[in-house]
């Protein structure tokens, strides 16, 4: 995969040649801090220089982690968050993997992934670099678990933390971004990456995982008012809605 060139009159969309067809093909970028990655609709970040992929907020063993509290959720989350992200990995192949923090749902929750997830990982996670970034939900993670962990990465322009300071050229997650639009009397509401060309927040990964809307004060305090995109996760494409026409 190769970015062709950038399309101006869209801004956030650019023609990725696929190198063994050679076709073109329209994908859906957002830039951050000069940087141009490539947005999936499943909720990741893909930096083609570096081969980087970044996904944030997985959340894994929500399910159990609410079940020890007498909540019962079907049990699947894990294996369901595993199973888009591995097709977001054969997607792209990346070298380097982050996982912006609360990967794990609570501070136990990697000791009860089951050996069949625990191989899922093993297997995302052979021959990449992978990179646990510490979250509020999962502060501690042990070696056991592949990969390394570290509070914070800077990578060129870019920095990559759980928490978002509202630093230039941070990609940051934790508030699960949510933007609701109306449109001819009905109104949906979907993940999305929010962002102003300098910073951005992403969405949840996880399965079982809620939602801010992004009209919430965090973000007006995040990016100093409304000025900053809601890069919706559409069916089949990457929604571009100014923050301030979200509800
Ligand atoms: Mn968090």
């Amino acid at each position: 995969m190769g970015f062709a060139s950038l399309n101006p009159s869209y801004g956030w969309i650019v023609l990725l040649a696929d190198r063994a067809s050679n076709e073109l093909e329209e994908v859906p970028v957002v830039t951050i801090a000069g940087v141009t990655l490539v947005a999936d609709l499943a909720g990741a970040l893909y930096w083609e220089d570096e081969r980087l992929l970044v996904v944030s907020d997985l959340h894994l063993e929500k399910g159990s982690s609410f079940a020890l509290r007498g909540v019962l959720l079907p049990p699947y989350d894990t294996v369901a968050t595993l199973g888009r992200l591995g097709a977001v990995i054969a997607r792209f192949d990346p070298k380097v993997v982050i996982a912006l923090g609360d990967s794990f749902h609570d501070r136990d929750a990697h000791g009860r992934l089951s050996p069949a997830n625990r191989d899922i990982l093993g297997a995302l996670q052979a021959r990449r670099d992978w990179i646990w970034i510490a979250g509020n939900h999962d502060p501690e993670l042990p070696c056991s678990l592949g990969g390394s962990v570290a509070s914070d990465v800077a990578i060129g322009m870019l920095a990559f933390r759980h928490e978002p300071t509202g630093a230039t050229g941070e990609i940051a997650g934790h508030l699960h971004p949510k933007a609701r639009v109306s449109r001819r009397g009905r109104s949906i509401e979907r993940r999305c990456f929010a962002g102003d060309g300098m910073r951005v927040v992403m969405p949840a990964f996880g399965a079982y995982t809620g939602g801010l809307n992004i009209r919430d004060a965090a973000f007006a305090r995040l990016f100093g008012g409304a000025a900053f995109t809601a890069h919706v996760l559409g069916d089949n494409r990457l929604h571009a809605i100014a923050a301030a026409r979200c509800c």
